[in-house]
């Protein structure tokens, strides 16, 4: 086998800037409608679109190309039961006293409570865990970086491809979650980034009118 230290750059196809300037705003409008919804259908989603979409994930760019994450894909009702228990019991101490009135103040607008049946009703949870070691090459052991922004850019991709398929997403962060290791059977080196719930919005769906606020490009964007 070759052992090239390079090869050549494949798959960018020179598109005309006009081409550029559709694909590019027709990607924006898809997106500019992406909301985090809470009221799932319970209407199964097939495993091979859930595959793809997280395949979209793993090509996210990554500290050394290490790849540090690893994707726990749910279906089983009896898992899903478990981890709404487990979600539920630490978002009652969240909402009953640990979080500040400063944090349940920035959530108010969105309506949230302790009350999770979207964790059980959605077809889909896929738990996000970082590896902290790892390599290239499944099985190794070598010190990973910039862990949590590429586990970050990893699951922006994900949430981009569930989108374009038409599915609803829920970014998902039960403080602390601990027990998504245990229950999804990943070693303690790895740390729960977060557990995105999947699935068709449910008829009826209403998201809060707070989400529709969003930064002009003026207000995210400076030009030098
Ligand atoms: N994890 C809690 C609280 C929560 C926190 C933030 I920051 C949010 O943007 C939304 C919710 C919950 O899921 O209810």
């Amino acid at each position: 086998m070759s052992e090239e230290k390079y090869v050549p750059l494949t798959g960018y196809e020179r598109a005309s800037e006009d081409e550029m300037r559709k694909t590019v705003e027709a990607l924006h409008s898809e997106m500019a409608v992406r909301r985090s919804i809470r009221m799932f259908s319970d209407e199964p989603v097939p495993r091979d679109i859930i595959e793809n979409a997280i395949r979209v994930g793993g090509t996210a760019p990554s500290g050394a190309n290490h790849q540090p994450w690893h994707f726990v894909a749910i279906s089983d009702p009896e898992t899903k039961a478990k981890i709404r228990e487990a979600a539920e019991e630490e978002e009652r101490e969240f909402y009953g006293g640990r979080a500040s009135e400063e944090w349940l103040d920035a959530l108010d607008p969105l309506g949230t409570d302790a009350h999770k049946p979207f964790l059980e009703t959605a077809p889909w949870l896929i738990a996000v865990f970082a590896q902290r070691r790892g390599g290239e090459i499944s099985g190794q052991d070598k010190k990973n970086y910039y862990v949590t922004e590429s586990v970050g850019l990893a699951t922006g991709m994900l949430i981009t491809a569930l989108h374009k398929a038409g599915l609803g997403t829920l970014t998902h962060t039960p403080a602390p979650m601990g027990f998504l290791t245990e229950i999804c059977g990943r070693p303690k080196t790895e740390k729960p980034f977060v557990l995105m719930v999947v699935g068709y919005p449910a008829k009826g769906c209403v998201v809060p009118t707070h989400a529709l606020i969003k930064k002009d490009l003026s207000e995210i964007t400076t030009f030098i």
